[in-house]
Formats: C-alpha cells, structure tokens, sequence
C-alpha cells in the first residue's frame, strides 16, 4: 500500500485519520503507541527523530507534524475540494492551522491534562480555569469568523476546518464552556457529525 499512517487513533494521529477518511484514502495504519514507549524505539526515530506520533510514509515521503501532513494530504489527494485551488484561500489554510497550533493547542491541552488525564492527585485545577480563560480571546476570534461564513474558508468544509476543529476535539473532554461561543460550537457540532469525524472517532474505541 503506497501510505502509511503510523501512529494510535487515541492521539493526535486521530486529526491524520480523519484526513485520510474525508479523502477516502487506501492506507496502512501502523500502530505505533506513545503509551508503550514504542515512540521512542530506534526504528520509529529513524522516521521522526522527535520521537512524536503521527508519522506518514507516502511512497517514500516521510512526514511529521500533524497540520503540515494534513495540509499535504489535503493537497495531493483533495485539490480544489478540501484543498482550496486559489493562493489566497491556500494561504488562509496555512494561517487557520498555524493558528490552531500556537494559539489554542497549548492552553486547550493544559485544560484537558488537568482535568480529564492526569490522575486525580496529580490535577491543577487553577492551571486548567488559567488556560480556559486564555482560551477565551482565540475562540472569540474563531467565533467572529464563523459568524461571517458556515467555515473558515467560505461556504464550504476545507482542511482549515478539519485541522482546526481536530484541535478544537479536546474542548468536550476538557470541558470548556463553549456557552459564550455560539457559532463554534454549531460549527464544531458540524464539523465532528461529518461520517469521516465519526469514522476517526470509532479508531479510537478500537
Ligand atoms: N506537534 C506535533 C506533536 C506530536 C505529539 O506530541 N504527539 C504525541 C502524541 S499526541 C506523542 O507522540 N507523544 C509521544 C512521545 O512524545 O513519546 C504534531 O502535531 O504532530
């Protein structure tokens, strides 16, 4: 099989699968688990020296770091549907997904550790109030935009939305109060309904 998708449903490799499924694309999914160590073995560095999951090996590219493998998906196998066919909506692709990584990652992330990971005894819940409250001013701005257009390119679904909304997955768990955000969550509820979310989701429970 010419792709190979390596890493487990239940990390960030979930945002690669649903990719793939929105793409309809062949792959071999290889099981590689943060949980067992596996990531850090000498033959997974040799793929992603970070030691990180997802990894894509797309006959002989080897890609790491979630939003660009999307992003490269989405060009290869989605042009002119998930993948705008302009250079401006292309650049806009770029900026949604850039922004996911540095503007809401890390805080949702700290949300989420503090208050559905870690162990009970080990939980910060100030840090978890801290990083919502950061949250606050990114999912203003994503709410301004959703409240122009249905998504973040237009009217139509692109790998902007699914690379942010894939961020945007951990807000549920995290329990953030989307209350004040009313455009992002009808249009993370959209987003995460598509059969593609919800064949990704399914991984997970597998
Ligand atoms: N920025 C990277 C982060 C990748 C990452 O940290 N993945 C975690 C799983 S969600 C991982 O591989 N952890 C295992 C380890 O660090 O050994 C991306 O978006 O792909």
């Amino acid at each position: 099989m010419a792709l190979k998708i390596y890493g487990v449903a239940r990390s960030r490799t979930a945002r690669v699968l649903w990719m793939a499924a929105e793409l309809g694309l062949d792959y071999e999914h290889v099981k590689v688990d943060f949980a067992t160590g596996e990531t850090r073995s000498p033959a997974h560095l040799a793929l992603n020296p970070n030691g990180h999951i997802p990894v894509i090996d797309d006959n002989g590219l080897i890609l790491w770091e979630s939003m660009a493998i999307n992003l490269y998906l989405a060009k290869q196998y989605g042009a002119g549907k998930l993948y705008p066919s302009g250079l401006e909506d292309e650049a806009r692709a770029w900026q949604w997904s850039f922004w996911g990584m540095t503007e809401v990652e890390r805080p949702l992330l700290t949300a989420l550790m503090n208050r559905a990971f870690y162990p009970e005894a080990q939980r910060d819940a100030a840090a978890a109030d801290m990083a919502e409250k950061t949250l606050a001013q990114p999912l203003g701005v994503l709410d301004a935009t959703l409240g122009r257009s249905a998504n973040l390119l237009g009217a139509n679904f692109s790998v902007a939305d699914l690379n942010v909304a894939s961020i945007f997955a951990w807000a549920r768990p995290a329990q953030i109060d989307m209350s004040a955000f009313p455009k992002t969550a009808e249009w993370l509820k959209n987003c995460a309904e598509r059969p593609a979310a919800r064949a990704a989701r399914q991984l997970q429970r597998e």
